[in-house]
This record gives C-alpha cells, sequence and structure tokens, in this order.
C-alpha cells in the first residue's frame, strides 16, 4: 500500500525533448536498471510520436506541453515533478542521444562519493570523450567555457554539457529563482550552475561523452541562443538579475 522507500530511485532524470521520436527510446533504453534511476520526458509540444516511444521506453512519467515552452520550462517542470515524487537528487540528459545514458551511474557514485551538490558532466576533462564530427562547437563550448569561468571565478572545463545531477535540495535556496521570464529556454542551466558556484555549493566535474551523429542536427538558432546560454553569467555577475 506505502511506496517503500529504501527501493525508491535516487535520481529523477529530466529528458526534455522536442520533436525526438526515433532517438528518446534509445537513450531512455541506455539508464542504468541498478534501481537508483527514473526517468521523467517532458515532451514540449513535439509533432511526432516523442510521448509513445518514451512511454513504450519505460519513461516513469511523461509531461506534455500542448505548445512548446522552451527547454527552460521543460527542464523546470520535470525537476518540480521529480520533487514532488520525492526525489533526493535529479538530473537532466538530453533527449537527441547525444549523451551516454550509462555515465548517470559513474556520475552518480562519483557525485556520492564527494558528497558534492551538483555533478557538471565534460567532455573535456581527462577521460571525457567526443565521438563523431563535433565542427565548430568543439572550440565554441571552449571559448564559452572560459568565459563562463571568469564570470563565474572558477574552472568549470565544459560549462554548456547538458548532462548535470543536483541535490533537489539546493533548488529550495531562496537565491535561487527558476520562475524568472528570462529563464525558459538554454539560460536555465547555466543560470542555476553559477548559483551553485556563488552560492558555494559543492559543485565538481565528471567526465562523459558527448556523440555528434554527423546529421549536423541541432535545434539551437545561432546567436540568439548562444546568446542565452551566456548571458545567465553575465547578468548574474554584473548584478543585473538575480
Ligand atoms: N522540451 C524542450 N526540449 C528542447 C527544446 N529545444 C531543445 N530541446 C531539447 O534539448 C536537448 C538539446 O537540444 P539541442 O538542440 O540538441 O541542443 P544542444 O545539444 O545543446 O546543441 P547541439 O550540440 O547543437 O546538439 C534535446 O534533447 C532537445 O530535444 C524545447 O524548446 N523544449
Ligand atoms: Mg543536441
Amino acid at each position: 500500500m506505502f511506496e517503500d522507500l529504501s527501493e525508491a530511485p535516487l535520481v529523477a532524470v529530466v529528458i526534455p525533448a522536442l520533436n525526438e521520436a526515433g532517438k528518446v527510446g534509445r537513450v531512455l533504453d541506455g539508464i542504468p536498471r541498478d534501481g537508483r534511476f527514473e526517468a521523467i520526458v517532458v515532451d514540449d509540444g513535439s509533432t511526432d510520436q516523442t510521448s509513445d516511444e518514451a512511454r513504450a521506453h519505460g519513461a516513469a512519467v511523461v509531461l506534455r506541453h500542448d505548445l512548446r515552452a522552451g527547454k527552460g520550462v521543460a527542464i523546470r517542470d520535470g525537476w518540480e515533478e521529480g520533487i514532488r515524487r520525492g526525489r533526493p537528487y535529479l538530473a537532466i540528459i538530453d533527449a537527441d542521444d547525444q549523451h551516454d545514458a550509462a555515465d548517470l551511474a559513474s556520475a552518480l557514485d562519483d557525485l556520492l562519493a564527494r558528497d558534492a551538490d551538483y555533478l557538471q558532466g565534460s567532455r573535456w576533462m581527462r577521460g571525457g570523450r567526443v565521438v563523431g564530427p563535433a565542427g565548430g562547437r568543439g572550440f565554441g563550448t571552449r571559448v564559452y567555457s572560459l568565459a563562463f569561468s571568469i564570470l563565474a571565478m572558477r574552472r568549470v572545463s565544459d560549462a554548456t554539457n547538458g548532462f548535470r545531477i543536483l541535490k533537489a535540495s539546493i533548488l529550495k535556496d531562496p537565491a535561487i529563482d527558476l520562475h524568472q521570464s528570462w529563464l525558459t529556454s538554454y539560460d536555465l542551466e547555466p543560470y542555476v550552475l553559477y548559483k551553485a558556484i556563488r552560492l558555494g555549493y559543492r559543485v565538481v566535474e565528471h567526465p562523459v561523452t558527448v556523440r555528434y551523429h554527423g546529421d549536423g542536427y541541432t535545434k539551437m538558432q545561432g546567436v540568439r541562443d548562444w546568446w542565452r546560454l551566456f548571458r545567465p553569467a553575465l547578468l548574474l555577475r554584473t548584478g543585473l538579475k538575480h
């Protein structure tokens, strides 16, 4: 009748997805089946079979927005669902099969062993890997990470990497407000990373694999979305946003 908490998953893995049929199922198949993880897919108004595929491949929850609300809103909704379900850790991985979901097991081990509050995946640190043609993203993500590190005053080797695990309790910090109108898209993740560092939480990096499928496929729209990635650290550092 009651859920046995000793058996409950530790981590709600939130997977924001926009038209990722054909890929999201593969991502879900890769999630370690050791009982510590459950998947929450947030389908953001997809016009393909993303939701059906997610259910068929074992997602514990599929949240569906009728209209696209943005990656930031999707992550926030997924995390809030994870918190409602009582999960002490929240993660994010992409739905487009660029991360190796199997990395979640070693990442969680590392986070627990180092008693960290936040774990940031890195393709650029020792042990991290890039598979397939990264194109200009190799350079772009390194330059971005350098700028982010200067603003955050902490070296982060791969600040754009969408592989992250954090303690759910961080989000209760009154200095972190995810419900701001400028945090609906690619800006939410760097916002949380910057806040975690500057608020003194224990932030660690962990090597992960990033895979490029060579199809040049992305939902990021050039300068506009790079600016969204970049602005949280700049606006927080200069005090223009909180
Ligand atoms: N829910 C939701 N997910 C989104 C949205 N835009 C992108 N995503 C998802 O976010 C993840 C990352 O999006 P991508 O466009 O691949 O961005 P990226 O991986 O940072 O960039 P690339 O390296 O160019 O692939 C994928 O799983 C997308 O499906 C959105 O508006 N809503
Ligand atoms: Mg991608």
